[in-house]
């Protein structure tokens, strides 16, 4: 080997933070404004408190400590309850973010009428997986305030390609953000030692088509017949159209998201008995999903419609949610029509 030859030069991505990630504009992005910097950082900071938290919970949890006070005697605070002050807290205090919408809370909460984005938020996401220890997140939005004379004119119930930033945190086996402002999607990967998000995965693409399903198919019974007729299609044994999928449900859309993201396949909620509507909310989950699967190349529907065009009625609402490759998307979608 002649050692005098060097490799080709890539350039580097290591030691992009996401903070100088955001700072540098995203390539003509809204990022440029510094209002929107700042509502990003808030947020990121409010993840990596949450990220923090979550580590020691899985401890506590260990040691057996489950009741409502820890060991000093103090008021121990649920992990969604906790997360979701963080997130109100880091928003309010960079002062720009004009009113959250969460999970958490009944009603959207004003912070500051001049504000020029609006935040919704799930803050802790499948957090009934915390005691298990499987991966858990926080997963967000950006939408922008119209406001005119210091009033706010537009609130939370915009319809997702309205969209100008969303992302999702995973607290996994490690604590990632995938993040999009609408210039595709990036993976950050969380340095704990460091406290930073560092750039991972630059340009994230959804594959057009993938090989694993994700559904509770404890649901089965309560599935209208064309969810069934694709679920059984999705399992029978046809090698020539590469069939039969491999089935993966974690139980949090943020980790069965993700994977599908990354791998490909398609994550399907879909309406049922019990949940007419659908189980997912439309504004703090189904609507920051669908505009990063888009961004990556793949598609968000509720099974027919897509997910970014519908119009929010109340803060609340649920949907059916169909997610992944575009080509495995489009094939339930031919099964919910033949109806
Ligand atoms: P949460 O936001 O209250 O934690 O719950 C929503 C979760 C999703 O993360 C997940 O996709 C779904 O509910 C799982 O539901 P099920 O247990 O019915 O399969
Ligand atoms: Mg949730």
């Amino acid at each position: 080997m002649n050692d005098s030859i060097s490799p080709p030069h890539t350039p580097s991505v290591v030691g992009t933070t996401l903070e100088a990630h955001i700072l540098s504009g995203q390539r003509g992005a809204p990022g440029a404004t510094g209002e929107f910097s700042s509502i990003l950082n808030a947020i990121t900071l409010g993840v990596r408190i949450i990220h923090s938290r979550v580590r020691a919970a899985g401890l506590a949890g260990m040691l057996g400590y489950t009741g409502d006070t820890n060991v000093q005697g103090e008021e121990v605070q649920k992990l969604d309850e906790f997360a979701n002050d963080v997130l109100c807290t880091t928003l309010e205090r960079c002062g720009r973010c004009a009113m959250v919408a969460s999970e958490e809370l009944e009603q959207a909460k004003v912070m500051n009428e001049s504000g020029k984005y609006i935040v919704c938020f799930d803050p802790l996401d499948g957090s009934s997986n915390i005691d298990v220890n499987i991966s858990i997140g926080t997963i967000f939005s950006i939408l922008r305030a119209q406001s005119a004379g210091g009033r706010l004119l537009e609130g939370a119930l915009q319809p997702g390609h309205k969209i100008v930033a969303a992302g999702y945190a995973v607290y996994g086996s490690a604590t990632t953000l995938t993040l999009s402002t609408g210039y595709g999607v990036h993976g950050f990967t969380l340095d704990p030692a460091v406290g930073e998000f560092f750039l991972s995965h630059p340009n994230l693409k959804c594959p057009e088509r993938g090989n694993t399903y994700s559904i509770n198919e404890g649901n089965h019974v309560r599935w209208e017949e064309p969810v069934r007729k694709w679920n059984a299609w999705i399992k029978s044994e046809d090698k020539a159209k590469g069939l039969p999928y491999g089935h993966r449900y974690v139980g949090s859309l943020v980790a069965d998201a993700h994977r599908t993201l990354m791998k490909g396949g398609i994550f399907a909620y879909p309406a049922d008995k019990k949940s007419p509507g659908g189980k997912l909310r439309l504004l703090y989950e189904a609507n920051p999903m669908g505009f990063l699967f888009e961004q990556a190349g793949g598609a968000a529907t509720n099974g027919i419609d897509r997910i970014l065009d519908i119009e929010p009625k109340a803060l609340h609402d649920r949907t059916a949610l169909v997610l992944g490759s575009k080509q495995d998307v489009n094939g339930y979608r031919e099964f919910m029509l033949a109806k």
